[in-house]
């Protein structure tokens, strides 16, 4: 499993009355490959349920399903990964809890975080808000693909770009070093996810 491309993030709370399980199908078939369920104001329950559901069909779609937040939710469902965020368990004790196997991705905002987290032994770091985005409730500091560039001198495992990217500027981001473009509303968001999610790709390359 290669980490490059276009990386969705499936947040039904953006998705609004589109169904996860077609934007995820309508993905699959539009070549993406990572996906990550992103729900933060849901109870357990609820994020169960949907993990439970789209794991199995991000994965036998030849995909790669990884939960944000939540080791126990991942764990259970045979995700292949979990993303954390600063405020989130500790990398460590994330690895102790999924074991050596699966995927760690870090939420990092500046360089030292991002060096921290590849010392860590995370398999790829998110990195951003990279342009201003709505998406994300209080969001750090935009860092601009100058810091991103920044950063990719000095950080050797995967570099997940996210923060406002469309297909307009995804071509900038992945010039300044990002190996995947992660993005929210610029699918769940679209008018058309098939129109979308192939100028997404397109512009990554
Ligand atoms: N972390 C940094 S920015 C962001 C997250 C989760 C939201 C990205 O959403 P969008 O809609 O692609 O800007
Ligand atoms: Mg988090």
């Amino acid at each position: 499993m290669k980490l490059r491309g276009l990386y969705l993030i499936l947040d039904p709370a953006v998705a609004g009355s589109r169904p996860l399980t077609s934007i995820v199908k309508t993905a699959l078939d539009g070549g993406v490959r990572l996906f990550q369920l992103r729900m933060k104001t849901s109870e357990t329950r609820k994020i169960y349920e949907l993990a439970v559901v789209l794991c199995p069909l991000v994965r036998n779609g030849g995909g790669t399903f990884i939960v944000n937040d939540r080791c126990d939710v991942a764990a259970v469902v045979g995700a292949d990964g979990v993303h954390l965020g600063q405020e989130d368990l500790p990398l460590a004790d994330a690895r102790a809890i999924l074991g050596p196997g699966k995927l760690i991705g870090i939420s990092t905002h500046n360089l030292a975080q991002a060096t921290e987290a590849e010392a860590g032994g995370a398999d790829y770091i998110g990195f951003g808000p990279i342009f201003p985005t709505a998406t994300k409730e209080n969001p750090d500091p935009v860092v601009g693909v100058a810091g991103l560039r920044e950063v990719r001198v000095k950080v050797r495992i995967p570099i997940v770009a996210i923060g406002g990217i469309t297909a307009k500027n995804a071509a900038d981001v992945r010039a300044a070093g990002a190996d995947c473009c992660a993005v929210v509303s610029a699918v769940l968001s679209a008018p058309d996810t098939q129109a979308a999610i192939a100028e997404l790709v397109k512009a990554i390359g």
